[in-house]
């Protein structure tokens, strides 16, 4: 067959992701021991978020964590009777268990931000989990199949459930607690959409239709990881502590 795995580049890139978020959850954790308690809950969320994606990182920077998907595919040439080759392509399931962790706590940290219910954000954040498993599923189903597919489609409504709900429910309820409150959670909010977004196109063209090399999906998830999670989490970090409104009483 054909593999495609990654390479010494690809490695390298896991490597180095692996260091910043060990170097943002030290960051975090620090930061938060002079953090009064009604703020504590952000930063318990955040530092476990790149906690557990260091983990991940660790886990497929040394090699671990990963599986092959083959599927086979038709060649293309002339010839009759057709032939066909297998190509079998590097999976690494460690980002699928990062995320299943990690959608939901960035969930957290938005829904605390506006202020939404309990059930609206566990409905949310079921929803995400939902997402994530899917995708996983997706990620080992025969290509060009109803299954793959299906799954993929499966954790597409998931998302838009799960975004329909925070924006909906968190614009309600963050209104309420004025302009700067409201400010922040709409371009934070926007900002995680945009970048969201961009993970079931990159899968689309990486791990679904297999047009890009394992070392170009590894580099392109590193670039998003490091905006969704130290980015974000130092952002919201800092912008919410004038804020007396996002308090959070546990
Ligand atoms: C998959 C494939 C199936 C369809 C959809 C997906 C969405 C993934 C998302 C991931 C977000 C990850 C983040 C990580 C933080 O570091 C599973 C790729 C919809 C939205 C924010």
């Amino acid at each position: 067959p054909e593999w495609q795995v990654a390479s010494s580049d690809g490695h390298r890139t896991l490597w180095v992701m692996f260091g910043i978020m060990v170097a943002s959850s030290g960051v975090f954790a620090l930061s938060s021991w002079n953090v009064p308690i009604s703020k504590r809950v952000y930063y318990v969320v955040t530092t476990l978020m790149t906690i557990i994606a260091s983990l991940s990182y660790f886990a497929q920077a040394s090699g671990h964590a990963t599986s092959f998907s083959c599927i086979t595919v038709r060649d293309q040439h002339e010839h009759v009777p057709d032939t066909f080759h297998e190509v079998c392509r590097q999976v690494y399931w460690a980002r699928y268990v990062d995320w299943a962790l990690t959608t939901p706590l960035l969930i957290l940290d938005l829904s605390l931000l506006a202020g939404i219910d309990g059930a609206h954000t566990l409905m949310a954040i079921v929803a995400n989990v939902i997402m994530i498993l899917s995708g996983l599923f997706s990620s080992f189903g025969a290509a060009g199949t109803a299954q793959k597919w299906g799954w993929y489609t499966i954790a597409c409504v998931a998302y838009l459930f799960a975004v329909w709900h925070v924006a909906l429910h968190g614009t309600r309820m963050v209104t309420a607690k004025g302009d700067r409150s409201r400010n922040l959670f709409n371009l934070m909010g926007l900002y995680a959409f945009l970048l969201w977004t961009a993970y079931p196109i990159v899968w689309g063209i990486a791990d679904g239709a297999r047009k890009t090399s394992v070392d170009t999906e590894i580099m392109t998830y590193a670039v998003l990881d490091a905006l969704a999670k130290p980015v974000f989490g130092l952002w919201l970090l800092i912008s919410h502590r004038a804020l007396a409104e996002t308090n959070v009483e546990l």
